[in-house]
């Protein structure tokens, strides 16, 4: 079936601005590495921190929210057979107010009153308009949300006994995932920041609003990554002509994801103060268990990989490999992006461990670990996504040279990402800071020391914008321009002779309940402790 049209305009309204914010943040990284590298100094009406920002909230935030609910609500749209008026209102009320939340922070940004990068920490404060643009957009994403979880319920309705379709499933499970987590930051920005910012309130209790951030910023970046995995389970198996290897494999990693990577916030906080070390013990074990569901993702895609080759006719431990439609763009940028996600993930795994995270904390490798995570795993399945979801939406065709214009862009990607993270893990070792404009300390000789690295770096960032132009004009050409014809949506179905799913692993109660558990474990008595016992009053730090 294909995708209801009215359907299909609002999926590609998200996409539109996602790829609007991805151009102006590519821009803002080029230029932040350009200074960072010492190869050009900005003019006076601009700020190294003013583009840091910009680039942090417009990638990190605004790219990727828009993207992953447009994507997802396409394939909600596909998997249930279409909108209800609900679901469909709710999309387009949720996109009004991300938009306008977006424009309202992008300009405190741009009139240099928010440069508090995309964290925004506290004593550093912003204008509240800044503020108020992130709640709309949290707000926002919230009624995009209750709009999917609203088709799945009305699926369930209509098909009783029925397992709900997995990628719809996947969906529900990343908004629930993000219902719970935006809890903290919305939290922290209303209750906190806001009557701070508007001068309602004289004083913020800094630690628990870095806490309410963590909270909230780990499982941000599951939020990245889970609609990453439902394409690599539910779309990338139909596109190399196998099926999806385990529908309860697949619904337990979601579960699993939605279990522990709230409760790890602490591991973000391992060198700070104010929190005792038995409760970063509690979240660093939990960390480690949400490292599961991604082992179980790693050994999923093998399975799928190896089971499509071999019908395909594979022979030997590794003949499936060749068996790979390595030349189809549509598999080979989130191919690659999975092949970046072993380093990645094992960087995860070293910034988790205490000792190791006193040798990495805020230096440059914690820049590379996320530039691999979410900049390139994360972001090379998105760009894969996009050149047929595009076209599947638009009633357009993926035509030849766009493929392999398409195998050059993630190439051009990979390399320059390569160089630029690589370049910044190792200076992190060699302990270069993260989150500084170009210095050499007055020259000294271990930041000098570092000076060609940086340059290597800045080099792999020139080499991305190029690579983000190449995407931008991809993107553009298949909204717009590619001939008329019709791309498959592709959906994976399950193997002929799997066993049912069973159905406790659609009990969102049982799941809900057990996450807010652990929660409260995680977190109950350090917030109660840190309201109990607040630090000293900080004098604000005004950015505006
Ligand atoms: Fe992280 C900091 C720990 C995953 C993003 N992380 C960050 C920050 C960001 C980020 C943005 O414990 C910086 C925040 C800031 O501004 O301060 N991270 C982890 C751990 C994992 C992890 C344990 N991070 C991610 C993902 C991200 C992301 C995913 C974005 C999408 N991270 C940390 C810690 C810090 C941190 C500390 C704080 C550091 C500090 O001190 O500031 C794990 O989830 C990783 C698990 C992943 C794996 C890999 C599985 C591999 C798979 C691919 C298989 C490949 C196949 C291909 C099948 C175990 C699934 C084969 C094909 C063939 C053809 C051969």
């Amino acid at each position: 079936t294909a995708i209801p049209k009215r359907d299909a305009k609002m999926s590609l309204a998200y996409l539109t601005v996602a790829f609007l914010a991805f151009g102006i943040a590519a821009l803002a990284g080029l230029l932040q590495g350009l200074v960072r590298g010492g190869v050009i100094e900005l003019p006076d009406w601009v700020n190294y921190y003013q583009i840091l920002t910009a680039h942090g909230v417009l990638m990190g935030l605004i790219f990727t929210t828009f993207f992953i609910i447009g994507f997802l609500y396409s394939g909600i749209s596909k998997t249930t057979g279409g909108l209800s008026d609900f679901s469909f209102k709710a999309g387009w009320i949720g996109w009004a107010m991300m938009f306008f939340g977006t424009a309202m922070s992008v300009a405190t940004i741009v009139l240099n009153d928010a440069s508090v990068m995309y964290t925004f920490y506290a004593p550093m404060q912003a204008s509240p308009w800044f503020y108020v643009g992130a709640a709309l957009l949290v707000v926002g994403s919230w009624a995009a949300g209750i709009g999917m979880i609203a088709a799945y319920i009305r699926y369930r309705k209509n098909n009783p006994g029925k397992a709900s379709p997995l990628f719809t499933f996947m969906s529900v499970a990343t908004m629930t995932l993000w219902f719970i987590a935006t809890l903290g930051v919305a939290s922290e920005v209303l209750f906190q920041l806001i009557p701070w910012s508007f001068g309602w309130v004289a004083d913020v209790n800094v630690l628990l609003s870095r806490m309410l951030f963590w909270y909230f910023g780990h499982p941000l970046v599951y939020f990245w990554l889970m609609p990453a995995y439902i394409a690599w389970y539910v779309c990338i198996p139909k596109i190399i002509g196998g099926k999806v290897f385990s529908d309860s494999l697949a619904r337990l990693a979601f579960i699993l994801l939605v279990l522990f990577s709230i409760p790890v916030g602490f591991h973000h906080q391992l060198m700070e103060p104010g929190i005792s070390s038995s409760w970063k013990f509690v979240h660093v074990i939990l960390t480690l268990a949400v490292v599961v569901p991604s082992l179980l993702t790693a050994f999923s895609m093998f399975a799928v990989f190896e089971t499509s080759g071999r019908r395909l006719g594979a022979k030997g431990l590794f003949g499936w490999f060749t068996k790979l439609p390595w030349k189809d763009v549509r598999f080979f940028a989130p191919m690659v992006g999975m092949l970046m996600f072993i380093p990645a993930g094992i960087g995860g795994i070293i910034n988790a461990s205490n000792q190791l995270n006193a040798v990495i904390h805020n230096t440059l490798w914690v820049v590379g670990h996320f530039h691999l995570t979410v900049a390139t795993s994360v972001v090379l399945t998105f760009f894969g996504l996009t050149y047929w979801l595009v076209p599947a939406l638009t009633g357009r065709t993926l035509t030849k040279w766009v493929n392999r214009l398409g195998i050059l862009q993630t190439l051009i990607w990979s390399v320059g990402m390569l160089m630029m993270s690589g370049a910044m893990h190792y200076m992190g070792l060699l302990g270069a800071p993260r989150r500084t404009d170009y210095t050499t300390y007055m020259d000294n000789a271990t930041a000098l020391s570092w000076v060609p690295y940086y340059k290597l770096m800045a080099f792999g960032g020139a080499l991305l914008f190029i690579g983000g132009l190449l995407m931008i004009g991809i993107f553009v050409y298949l909204m717009w321009f590619a001939p008329k014809g019709q791309v498959e949506y592709p959906i994976a179905e399950a193997e002929d002779d799997a066993t049912p799913t069973p159905k406790i692993l659609e009990n969102w109660k049982l799941w809900i309940g057990i996450a807010a558990l652990l929660i409260l474990l995680a977190y109950g008595y350090p917030i109660y402790d840190i309201i109990q016992n607040p630090p000293p009053s900080s004098p604000a730090l005004r950015t505006w």
